[in-house]
């Protein structure tokens, strides 16, 4: 080999190493900028951040002041609020320790029941509890591949609506999750009395969703007027655990006067604060300040647990649920803004 053509080899080497190196990086950087979105969603890229910021905790949220409106006193909520998280104590004020054998106890929960789709084209019938038993110590929600009145699935939605309801607390549910691409188990809240009009105007919180073709991803999430799925702006948080379905997690969310947080196993991953999004919020952006009930269900398909299909061999599947504890602050519950 000549000289010449030595160099050329190094040369192509060189070349090649630092090609894949860059490739890499960018790699790198696509993955990090995924994540990023997928956590939090920001209303309008600043030009910027660190001016816009506000709130004490750094946070992906910004208030632009060009945007700032005034709102009447009256009508700003999630604002205002005086008190000391950090000596907060908590009572249990509702509970279903689910340690009895037969149906889900009558006094505490009810059923949605219908096939209409729910608002998601999804493909269950909702029975009036023939999917929902207490067995071992835990409620047991089965989703069954069986014709009900003209859909290929049964399945139940278990709610406290009418029997249990609260305005702000921390509410844990510990619970054992299907699995199988087209389920879709979730653990969430509605408005009892929907005072700021129908959904999502009067809000819904999302303690936990679980979508069958993301296997482990869990999500947290609040839809209001200003923000929710359809348009895109819903906020929304997600958390990879490893055993979604072999083994009981804990799912809680804690709902404050001004601002409402979603754990699993203690362990925070999301953060709802409206200020951060708007300096004086309304019920468009908060209309958490009404109470809301539970909801318990397994749905099959539908606009995002069926967004990549129904595997049709996996049924019966179930969703475990070992307890439902509701606990309340009375340095919150009773709590009012300060003039
Ligand atoms: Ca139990």
């Amino acid at each position: 080999m000549t000289n010449q053509r030595k160099l050329l080899v190094v040369a192509c080497i060189l070349s090649l190493t630092l090609l894949t190196s860059c490739q890499e990086e960018s790699k790198d950087q696509v993955e990090t900028t995924t994540q990023v979105e997928t956590v939090t969603q920001v209303e309008s890229a600043p030009q910027e951040k660190v001016k816009y910021r506000v709130g004490s905790a750094i946070s992906d949220a910004y208030v632009n002041p060009d945007t700032i409106v005034e709102v009447a006193e009256v009508d700003i909520r999630a604002k205002g609020f005086v008190y000391d998280y950090d000596t907060l104590t908590y009572d249990l004020v509702w509970s279903d320790e689910f340690d009895y054998e037969g149906a889900p106890d009558e006094t505490k929960w009810s059923y949605d029941v219908g096939g209409h789709g729910w608002g998601n084209n999804e493909l269950q019938y909702y029975t009036n509890g023939d999917n929902a038993t207490v067995e071992n110590g835990n409620l047991v929600i089965e989703a069954r591949k069986e014709e009900q009145e003209g859909k290929e699935y049964t399945s139940s939605r278990l709610v406290t609506k009418g029997k249990g309801d609260w305005l702000y607390g921390k509410i844990e549910v510990r619970a054992k999750l299907p699995s199988g691409v087209g389920t879709w188990p979730a653990i969430w809240m509605l408005p009892t009395d929907w005072v700021y009009g129908s959904w999502p105007a009067s809000g819904e919180i999302d303690i936990m969703e679980h979508v069958g073709y993301r296997q482990n991803t869990i999500h947290a999430s609040i839809h209001t007027k200003s923000y929710y799925h359809t348009i895109g702006t819903q906020k929304t948080a997600t958390k990879y655990i490893e055993t979604a379905s072999e083994d009981f997690h804990v799912y809680t969310v804690e709902w404050l006067p001004d601002k409402i947080m979603a754990y699993i196993d203690d362990e925070l991953y999301f953060t709802f604060e409206p200020v951060k999004y708007k300096p004086n919020p309304t019920t468009a952006e908060w209309p958490f300040d009404q109470k809301m009930h539970l909801l318990l269900n397994i749905a099959v398909g539908g606009n995002w647990g069926g967004a990549n299909g129904v595997d049709e061999s996996i049924y019966p599947v179930e969703m475990l649920v070992d307890y439902v504890r509701v606990y309340q602050s009375k340095e919150i519950t009773n709590i009012t803004k300060q003039e």
